[in-house]
């Protein structure tokens, strides 16, 4: 039997932490991952990648939600881009970077703005932080493997949440779903066009608006999706929907339940749900 290898290199490295080579070259240059410069190039023990590794994994997930969105606050993309690094070589799957640091975060700034805690300024500055991060997280998404007919997320006309709908898109790829993303304030007639030309498994409405236009935008969203194709799931989601009670609304789900819409999602691949009839 071969002895195990003691060392290795940065590619190695980087294939088995799976985050790109320039990662780990970035941490072994900042000292965050020692390693030994040999004429052969890096080389990185074993005991200090296990040791680099536990690192990433040691810190509780509430301290490092606590940290990112202190970080967006501020706008400093890059400290964020940091954590979430570290985090991505500690082996962390992306769809838990999104779902339970990075959407929380964003959850609980709005919370504190809406609390009186953070000015507009501070929100629309962590807004343009979380889009440099996605940016930067989406060639790793982009490395799940996605699998049958795509889902469509948009927010409706006159909705400027495109940032929450580009954080849902990613979360549904990294859970393994190819998607079209249509982004902010998106009219009924570009909602019909996809459903008739991509023939989405879903149609995902995510929704923040609070005005009173809101209901009927929604009503004229859910006709034209269905004119379109009668047969095409619709799911409406986002804090928004609480605005929604006491309206006629056709869509097949409206709640906010992440885990139930990726179980219906994939009831819909095996043909064991049909719209309309959950
Ligand atoms: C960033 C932000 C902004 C940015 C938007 C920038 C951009 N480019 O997108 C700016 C500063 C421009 C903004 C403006 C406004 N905003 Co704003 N904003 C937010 C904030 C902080 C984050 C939004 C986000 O990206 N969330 C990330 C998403 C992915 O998180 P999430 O919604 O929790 O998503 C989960 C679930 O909801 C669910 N889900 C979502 N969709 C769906 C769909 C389905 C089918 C399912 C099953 C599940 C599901 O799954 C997700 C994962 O778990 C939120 C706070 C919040 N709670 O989200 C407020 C918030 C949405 N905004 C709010 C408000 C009031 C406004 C303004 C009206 C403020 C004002 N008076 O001007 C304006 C509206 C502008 C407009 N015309 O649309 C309120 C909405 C209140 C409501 N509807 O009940 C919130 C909730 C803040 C608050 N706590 O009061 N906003």
């Amino acid at each position: 039997m071969s002895e195990p290898t003691q060392s290795i290199g940065l590619n190695e490295a980087a294939d088995e932490l799976g985050v790109h080579y320039m990662t780990v070259y970035r941490h072994v240059r900042t000292g965050l991952l020692p390693a030994e410069r040999l004429p052969s190039g890096w080389s990185i023990s074993r005991t200090d990648l296990d040791a680099y590794r536990a690192r990433g994994k040691g810190m509780p997930a509430i301290e490092r939600q606590q940290q990112i969105e202190e970080r967006l606050r501020q706008g400093d993309d890059a400290a964020v881009w940091t954590i979430v690094e570290s985090v991505l070589a500690s082996a962390m799957p992306v769809s838990s970077i999104i779902g339970d640091l990075l959407i929380p975060s964003m959850r609980s700034i709005g919370d504190r703005w809406a609390a009186g805690e953070l000015t507009v300024l501070e929100e629309h500055r962590a807004s343009s932080a979380m889009s440099v991060v996605l940016s930067r997280l989406s060639p790793h998404t982009a490395r799940v493997e996605v699998r049958g007919k795509p889902v469509v997320v948009a927010t409706p006309a006159n909705d400027t949440h495109g940032l929450a709908a580009w954080l849902l898109a990613e979360l549904l790829r990294a859970h393994g779903h190819p998607v079209i993303e249509l982004g902010a304030a998106t009219p009924p007639e570009s909602f019909a066009e996809v459903t008739r030309e991509k023939s989405p498994v879903a149609v995902v409405v995510t929704m923040y608006r609070v005005d009173d236009d809101v209901p009927d935008m929604i009503i004229e969203t859910i006709e034209a999706i269905r004119a379109a194709n009668p047969s095409t799931y619709i799911a409406l989601g986002g804090p928004g929907i609480d605005q929604l009670g006491g309206h006629d609304i056709a869509a097949d789900a409206m709640h906010n339940d992440f885990p139930r819409l990726i179980d219906d999602l994939k009831a819909l691949e095996q043909g064991t749900l049909n719209p309309s009839t959950s």
